[in-house]
């Protein structure tokens, strides 16, 4: 086992993670509060031999809904890992089991999978354990069945994918007796030697910088992808609003047009009907001329 290990803790605000640091340590060297309201206001750093080991512990503040977008949970890994320069042997992710795992970190965790270099040195850890039940196997037999239950979130699933199954149990606010704190350490000091066997070296702040730009850079694209898409819709919109007026006038059009033509037909049929009228008007008075030519012919007969 090596002589220093780094060790940082993140998780949801309230899900113990100072009360697990405080474990560890075996000090009361973290804040911890009640229920969700963050007491740990920004990452802090504490060192003390365990089993021989120089082991460093950065507590964080926590995902919360008060942190706003992910991009500030993001930059809070980053000033937390920033505490550590030469860079963090583990990543423990800190759930309460006995808590619901909520939609709101479901969230949060689907974005955070895109940073994919940080799991690899991630284990979970339950905190609570003993809320579970008394025994380690009645504890590990309520997790494994909670964990394969139809309604478990997948975003948790995906958690335990991205870790490897990589998780332990435990109860860090009862007091468990004198040999529960050597047995998790031992099983700390095992995921740890896990992770350093899978890792090539420890995660650095660079690592996670260079993650963290990737992914802005990936946001940034798609912001300004949505925009052109927003662009081009707006577009097609006024392109559709123009092709409906022109429809409009034209129909206005052809309707003008119509009622002229009627209007012209219509004065043609009085024409015409005029035309018929003094037509039969000059027959009959031809017919009257006519007719009186012939009485007067025969008057002068
Ligand atoms: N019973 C029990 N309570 C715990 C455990 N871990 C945390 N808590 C309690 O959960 C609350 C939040 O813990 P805290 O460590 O401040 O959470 P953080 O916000 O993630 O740092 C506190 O009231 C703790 O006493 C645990 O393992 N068992
Ligand atoms: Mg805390």
């Amino acid at each position: 086992m090596e002589s220093n290990i780094n060790i940082l803790i993140i998780g949801v605000t309230g899900n113990g993670k100072s009360t697990l640091g405080n474990f560890i340590l075996q000090q009361q060297v973290f804040q911890s509060g009640l229920g969700m309201i963050a007491v740990t206001s920004e990452a802090k750093k504490e060192t003390r031999k365990i089993q021989g080991v120089d082991l460093t512990i950065i507590d964080t503040v926590g995902f919360s809904d008060d942190l706003g977008p992910l991009e500030n949970h993001l930059d809070q890994i980053c000033h937390a890992l920033d505490v550590c320069k030469g860079g963090i042997d583990a990543v423990i992710f800190a759930i309460k089991s006995t808590e619901r795992f909520t939609t709101s970190i479901s969230t949060v965790l689907t974005e955070m999978y895109q940073i994919s270099d940080l799991w690899d040195h991630c284990f979970v850890a339950f905190t609570s354990a003993k809320g579970l039940g008394n025994t380690e196997s009645e504890q590990v037999h309520k997790i494994l069945s909670n964990l394969a239950h139809p309604r478990c979130p997948e975003s948790l699933k995906t958690l335990l994918n991205k870790v490897q199954q990589r998780y332990i149990l435990v109860e860090s606010k009862d007091d468990m007796g004198d040999n529960y704190h050597a047995t998790k350490m031992g099983q700390l000091f095992q995921m740890v030697s896990n992770i350093k066997q899978c890792t090539p070296g420890p995660y650095t702040n660079r690592s996670f910088q260079l993650a963290f730009t990737k992914y802005k850079e990936a946001k940034e694209k798609e912001r300004l992808k949505e925009i052109q898409q927003q662009e081009q819709q707006r577009i097609l919109e006024q392109q559709r609003i123009q092709i409906q007026q022109q429809q409009r006038q034209l129909e206005e059009q052809r309707q003008r047009q119509q009622r002229e033509n009627e209007r012209r037909q219509q004065e043609i049929q009085r024409q015409l009907e005029e035309e018929r009228r003094r037509n039969a008007q000059l027959q009959q008075q031809q017919r009257y001329y006519n007719s009186s030519r012939r009485s007067d012919d025969c008057t002068i007969l």
